[in-house]
């Protein structure tokens, strides 16, 4: 594979080893988080889901024990008003909550914005009563040897691990809360953005350069979470799917922000990333977060109907039958405008890895820190620091000497 090098890679490379220099000299006791320039972050995405049910304080414990910068739990609230870590307010995929015969009745429909789901939402149950279930792993194909072992956390308790772990490693470890439907928690009474905040201030981490990123995929909560703090704010950016050729797909829900639907604000969530959207997320957040095709995308051979071909012969026809395209404008044109970028989601089985990376996750990794990202949002933080690894031995020399001197901060 041929990588397209750009002029701004070269610079933002230069700028990495710099910034090891820098890490070095300083010391680590100056490493705080987080970091808008230097090696990229690795985030726990979810905590470690790849080895451990998603959003548990265990999962989070071993992203961190794996090398993980940050750990992300996403936030719902309780019929209380308590934010949780969970993905979605539907707690049937990733709870065992429709095994507890005591909460048969509270499964029922519920529109999400604007699609009807079925399930047992979170705002039906009381914290007391969301700490009587048990977290599972929602993939089917991987390891469900931990389903019904570990509760659901607060994002109290989240914070009290990352602090607890911070002083454990002797390096700082950020929290990357991402407040899940806004909108649709807003018509509920349970507006997440005050809360959040409350916390945030309860822990002492409500200002400037408190190692927390927020994000959100819609567009309003952010504005809003802009003039009430400081915290480092990123905007996420979705899309539907991946067309055959690498272009991306947009259909609801995942087309656009749900605040936009709401207002009746017309255009896709691909609006963002040119360079007037890119602008525009500029006067409210730090940061962007995009689906990782947007920064380089894949495509396959089409065979009948439209289809992608099965490339690797397997039976099936997924991500590992795809090559890697060309990276685009969207990196560079995000740093013109003082954003940093941190794409989603890296995830090591072969049949989300493309063609070329096969069996090599770290293969991905690498590429993605060549183009320049700031940090990325891995399922599999052991892959995300071994490609980081990979990546710093090859551009800063210094990394070396910090690896067996000691110093090195990440
Ligand atoms: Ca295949």
């Amino acid at each position: 594979m041929t990588l397209h090098k750009t002029p701004h890679r070269t610079h933002r490379l230069a700028a990495a080893v710099l910034t090891v220099l820098g890490t070095l000299a300083a010391g680590a006791a100056q490493a705080g988080l987080p970091q808008l320039s230097g090696p990229p972050l690795v985030i726990g995405h979810r905590g470690a889901p790849g080895h451990l049910p998603d959003h548990t304080l265990e999962g989070y414990a071993l992203a961190i024990e794996l090398g993980a910068d940050f750990v992300e739990p996403d936030l719902v609230a309780t019929k209380d008003g308590v934010l949780i870590a969970r993905h979605e307010p539907n707690l049937i995929a990733t709870t065992n909550v429709a095994s507890i015969p005591k909460f048969a009745s509270r499964k029922r429909v519920a529109i999400v914005d604007g699609a009807a789901e079925e399930g047992f939402f979170a705002s039906d149950f009381t914290l007391a009563e969301i700490k009587e279930l048990r977290a599972v792993q929602p993939m089917a194909q991987r390891d469900h040897g931990f389903d019904g072992e570990y509760k659901i956390p607060t994002l109290r308790e989240v914070i009290a691990l990352v602090k607890r772990k911070t002083l454990e490693k002797g390096r700082t470890i950020g929290i990357y809360p991402e407040t899940k439907h806004p909108t649709y928690h807003k018509s509920l009474g349970l507006a997440l953005e005050d809360r959040l905040l409350d916390e945030l201030t309860l822990a002492g981490w409500n200002y400037r350069n408190a190692p927390v990123f927020i994000q959100s995929f819609e567009t309003a909560n952010l504005r809003e979470l802009r003039q009430k703090t400081r915290v480092h704010l990123v905007q996420l950016v979705d899309a539907d799917g991946l067309n055959p050729d690498g272009t991306l797909s947009f259909a609801p829900p995942y087309d656009k922000p749900y605040d936009w639907v709401v207002s009746g604000r017309p255009g896709l969530f691909s609006d963002l990333l040119t360079p007037a959207g890119l602008a525009e997320v500029a006067t409210y957040a730090d940061g962007v977060g995009p689906w990782k095709y947007y920064l380089q995308s894949t495509a396959c051979k089409v065979v009948a109907q439209g289809a992608c071909q099965d490339a690797n012969g397997d039976g099936l026809v997924n991500e590992a039958d795809r090559t890697v395209l060309p990276p685009t404008a969207v990196v560079a044109n995000a740093h013109a405008q003082g954003l940093v970028v941190h794409p989603y989601t890296f995830r090591s089985e072969d049949s989300r890895l493309p063609l070329e990376d096969l069996g090599t996750p770290t293969r991905e990794y690498q590429r993605f820190y060549e183009l320049g990202v700031d940090g990325l949002f891995s399922d599999f933080t052991e892959s995300a620091v071994a490609g980081r690894s990979m990546y710093l031995l090859k551009h800063a020399p210094a990394y070396r000497q910090c690896l067996v001197k000691g110093g090195c901060t990440r």
